[in-house]
């Protein structure tokens, strides 16, 4: 049994919730047994580092009747951000984004085309003045006047900023929107640019090639719920998915501190599941929860490092589509145990918070973090205790 089952199984105030009638809503309008809703809506508020406590509130939020407008603009890109949110092999996806949001203009998924298309993005941004938030998949290129990219006879430059002035929020989903991403790469014959640089403020970005559709989805159900925005780092990433390097909560980290690497692919060590740091893996310079949340939803181990391929850093400006794959990261941190806390301290001290969500993470799922945390420091005292020089 998972984390989150365990938790829902057998906490009182989550089964509460669970009989609540805003759960009876939600059931309804996303078509989802309550248990199922129940264990994606508690997922979401782990991975955004929330306590239990806000699962009502995420839940309420879910439900409400009017669902904000969205506006999604799509640039120099291949659509994997979209297919990656509707891909057909999750069937839940697609429904709980299109229930939550009002998707009102979508090149890809839109039904109208043409003067009708465009028709219905202006009455969206004239209907939602102020209120609507704008997404934008892809890159913006900007040589020459932006000529390389338009939509129904606008630049790419001309249509973003018009977009973003009424907007609530913008969001760049994807490497791509966010930085540039592949259509950047040298030498970039079209200019390719993010979001950020040509509206000339900073905007939230979701990188990702693709993005990892349950970072997009919290941040919308964090919009949601708080009518505010999460958390942001310096580059616009919501720190509750990007704080951490992927090397951090790797489960070949072991193996990278042993001194156990893989060096050819399908090699002993490739065999064992050993590090893959001496292939080019680019977790320890790569800030992402890939490893916390997986990708795919296809079970364990389904992210690029769980299938025994190296990290490409395809979230991290400077690092994918800019290094080589195979060439060595640069180490951010420093190998413990020299400088990283040990997880038991000396009796008396009790693990560190730091040290006890670190090795919660790495225990499994996000979602745990947050009661391992809580089991981690009510235990302190049974920690098992390090030899000291007298022993
Ligand atoms: Fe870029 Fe989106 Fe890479 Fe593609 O469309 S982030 S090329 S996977 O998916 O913009
Ligand atoms: Fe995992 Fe890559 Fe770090 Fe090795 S180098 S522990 S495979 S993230
Ligand atoms: Fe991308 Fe690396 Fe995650 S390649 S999907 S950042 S493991």
């Amino acid at each position: 049994m998972g984390a989150i089952d365990f938790w829902l199984k057998n906490s009182r105030s989550a089964k509460s919730i669970e009989a609540s009638e805003a759960v009876g809503r939600a059931e309804a309008r996303y078509g989802m047994p309550r248990r199922e809703l129940m264990k994606f809506a508690t997922a979401l508020v782990a991975s955004m580092g929330l306590p239990t406590s806000a699962l009502g509130a995420v839940v309420n939020a879910m439900t409400q009747p009017r669902r904000p407008s969205v506006i999604w603009l799509q640039f120099q890109e291949c659509t994997g951000c979209t297919e990656s949110l509707l891909r057909s092999e999750h069937p839940t996806l697609d429904k709980l984004i299109l229930e939550m949001i009002s998707l009102d203009y979508h090149e890809t998924l839109s039904a109208a085309a043409g003067h009708q298309a465009e028709e219905m993005r202006l009455t969206a941004m004239k209907e939602n003045k102020g209120k609507y938030i704008l997404v934008v998949e892809g890159a913006i290129p900007v040589k020459d006047g932006g000529i390389y990219c338009k939509v129904g006879g606008k630049t790419a430059i001309e249509l973003v900023k018009e977009v973003a002035a009424d907007a609530a929020a913008v969001i760049s989903i994807g490497s791509c929107a966010s930085w540039g991403g592949m259509p950047s790469t040298s030498p970039n014959p079209t200019g390719a640019s993010s979001v950020g640089s040509v509206l000339g403020k900073p905007v939230v970005t979701i990188p990702g090639c693709p993005p990892n559709p349950y970072n997009f989805l919290s941040t919308v159900v964090h919009f949601l719920t708080f009518g505010a925005l999460p958390a942001l780092d310096e580059k616009g990433r919501p720190k509750f998915a990007y704080g951490r390097l992927i090397h951090e909560n790797c489960e070949r980290r072991a193996h990278f501190d042993a001194g156990r690497f893989a060096t050819q692919f399908g090699d002993e060590g490739h065999r064992q599941g050993w590090c893959l740091y001496k292939l080019g893996c680019k977790g320890p310079e790569t800030y992402a929860n890939c490893p916390s949340i997986l990708f795919g939803d296809v079970g364990t181990g389904s992210w690029p490092v769980g299938t025994g391929h190296p990290c490409i850093g395809c979230t991290e400006q400077g690092i994918g589509f800019t290094k080589p794959i195979h060439s060595l990261a640069e180490l951010k941190t420093v190998t413990p145990p020299v400088q990283f806390a040990r997880p038991a301290e000396e009796q008396g001290q009790g693990a560190t918070v730091a040290t006890a969500a670190c090795a919660a993470a790495i225990g499994g799922l996000v979602v745990g973090a947050g009661l391992k945390l809580g089991d981690t420091l009510g235990k302190r005292d049974d920690a098992p205790k390090p030899p000291t020089s007298k022993s």
